[in-house]
């Protein structure tokens, strides 16, 4: 299994969807488990692209190729990541803040959230704080779902809870925030409800925070 784990992670690198397809349809004939085959072969592979671009070996257009990859690699788990048949336990306004395009860990917490029986409300990426306040507007005591991926997108977080603030709508909503470079500090520092490092965290953030 080991093996065939690495050989998802190389295909995911070198962005051959075909090849991830077929791997993942091998990997779960064997009977490996879907989160396994996410968290020890697919979520390694993006790591391991951001470190080949840090050493100047990746460019964007190498980064995109496997994102796509990896995308189709998270389709084709989507079923098997979500539990059916759960019922719903709120409504969550979700998407990655501004100027930012990062969506590959945003569509995992939502895909999380989703098998965990929340409505989900994709805004997608580079959301305005004004896109994020006429969201809520429409579904009021919903729970806000923020993510970036850069150090320059973070502020933009705090831009979107303060949007949120003037709106009035501060007290109706609940607001947690994630993706790499941040903390719970921070989440301290821009008054949001709570962070979670990964797509689990916060499902369990969720209903911690919200319901
Ligand atoms: Co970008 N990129 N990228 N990139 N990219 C990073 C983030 C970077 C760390 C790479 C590096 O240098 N090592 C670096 C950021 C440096 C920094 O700011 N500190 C970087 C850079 C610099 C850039 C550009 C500026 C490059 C350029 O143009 N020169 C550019 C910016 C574009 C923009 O957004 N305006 C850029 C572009 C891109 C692509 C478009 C090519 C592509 C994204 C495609 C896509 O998403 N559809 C891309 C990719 C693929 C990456 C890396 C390699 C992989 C990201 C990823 O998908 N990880 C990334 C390096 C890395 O992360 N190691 C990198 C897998 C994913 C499952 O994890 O997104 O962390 P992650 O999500 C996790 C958690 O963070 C958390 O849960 C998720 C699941 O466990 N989480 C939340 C995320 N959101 C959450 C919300 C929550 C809770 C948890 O609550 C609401």
């Amino acid at each position: 299994m080991e093996d065939l784990l690495g050989r998802i992670s190389e295909a995911i690198i070198s962005g051959d969807m075909d090849e991830v397809e077929s791997l993942l349809g091998q990997a779960l004939e064997s009977g490996a488990q879907a989160g396994d085959i996410l968290h020890q072969g697919m979520i390694p592979a993006m790591t391991k692209v951001g470190e080949l671009f840090e050493a100047g070996e990746f460019y964007v257009p190498e980064m995109l190729v496997s994102a796509r990859a990896m995308q189709r690699g998270l389709d084709q788990l989507r079923p098997l990541l979500q539990s059916s048949g759960v019922e719903s336990t709120g409504y969550v306004v979700i998407g990655t803040v501004q100027g930012d395009l990062h969506d590959i860990g945003k569509n995992l917490v939502a895909l999380m959230l989703e098998g965990a029986g929340y409505e989900i409300k994709d805004l997608g990426t580079d959301v305005s704080p004004d896109d994020f306040v006429s969201a809520v507007k429409e579904r009021p005591n919903c729970l806000l779902a923020l993510s970036a991926l850069l150090t320059t997108t973070m502020n933009n977080m705090s831009s979107t809870v303060k949007a949120i603030d003037e709106a009035g709508l501060r007290e109706q909503v609940k607001i947690i925030i994630g993706g790499a470079p941040v903390t719970q500090d921070f989440a301290d520092e821009i008054g949001a409800d709570g962070f979670a490092a990964d797509a689990s965290q916060a499902v369990k953030l969720a209903k911690l925070v919200y319901a």
